[in-house]
């Protein structure tokens, strides 16, 4: 997979290397560039926004450098990118939405700062390839920096060979719809606190029994929005 990353922070994206997206920059299953937007400015200051039409508070993203960022990244891809837009006006980010874009061949987020990226980008991007604009969740951000690093581990987790065990992605969280089991491992006994008695019984007929449900209970008490509703 291709990752395109175009921000005025390309220092945010240093931390990739640390981490499972790192390994498999180094495996060569993905290959992630990011690119500053001030880079594609004309101008002696490197200007990438300026006042909103309209009025109204804060700065908009000026869409020339947008535009040339785009062209650039375009210009030496194999085939039409999916653009993501990360946005708190966007879609909400889930464990779906990251599996559908991990079977992406490219990837092009664009990270907005100010108050957003003047609309016509979006067009733009529209007319070279498909466009998401992404939320992580209803709080907001100063840009799409930290969002779109967020996205970018959860996809990249995704892509076939990068998770060591794949049975371990199948028990996790929001893959199927109930949060994780509580996990223990040695000492039996600490501080007071011991381990419950079913898992160290070897019995794996009650372990998986008790594991289930743990994982209902804990989805009632702490998202019961995930449960189907019971009226
Ligand atoms: Cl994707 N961007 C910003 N700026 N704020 C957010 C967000 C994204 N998701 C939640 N808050």
């Amino acid at each position: 997979m291709r990752v395109d990353v175009v921000t005025i922070f390309p220092a945010f994206f240093d931390v990739l290397e640390v981490s499972l997206v790192g390994k498999a920059r180094g495996s060569g299953l993905l290959d992630v560039r990011v690119h500053d937007l001030r880079d594609h400015t004309r101008d002696r200051h490197r200007t990438v926004d300026d006042t909103p039409y309209g009025g109204g508070a804060g700065m908009v993203m000026k869409p020339e450098p947008w535009g040339e960022a785009i062209d650039a990244i375009v210009a030496d891809a194999s085939a039409a990118p999916i653009f993501v837009f990360p946005s708190p006006a966007g879609e909400v980010f889930t464990q779906a939405t990251a599996r559908e874009l991990a079977t992406a061949e490219h990837l092009v987020f664009g990270c907005g700062r100010y108050e957003g990226i003047d609309e016509r980008v979006f067009t733009y991007a529209a007319s070279l390839g498909r466009v998401r604009m992404i939320s992580l969740g209803d709080y907001v951000l100063n840009g799409g920096e930290v969002a779109s690093m967020a996205m970018i581990e959860a996809i990249a987790r995704l892509i076939p060979g990068m998770v060591g065990n794949p049975a371990s992605l199948v028990e996790e969280s929001h893959e199927d719809g109930l949060l994780e089991y509580p996990s223990f491992t040695k000492p039996a006994s600490w501080r007071g606190m011991d381990v419950p008695d079913v898992l160290l019984s070897g019995h794996h007929g009650r372990v998986a029994q008790w594991r289930h449900a743990q994982r209902v209970e804990r989805t009632r008490e702490r998202r019961p929005d995930l449960l189907p509703s019971t009226d």
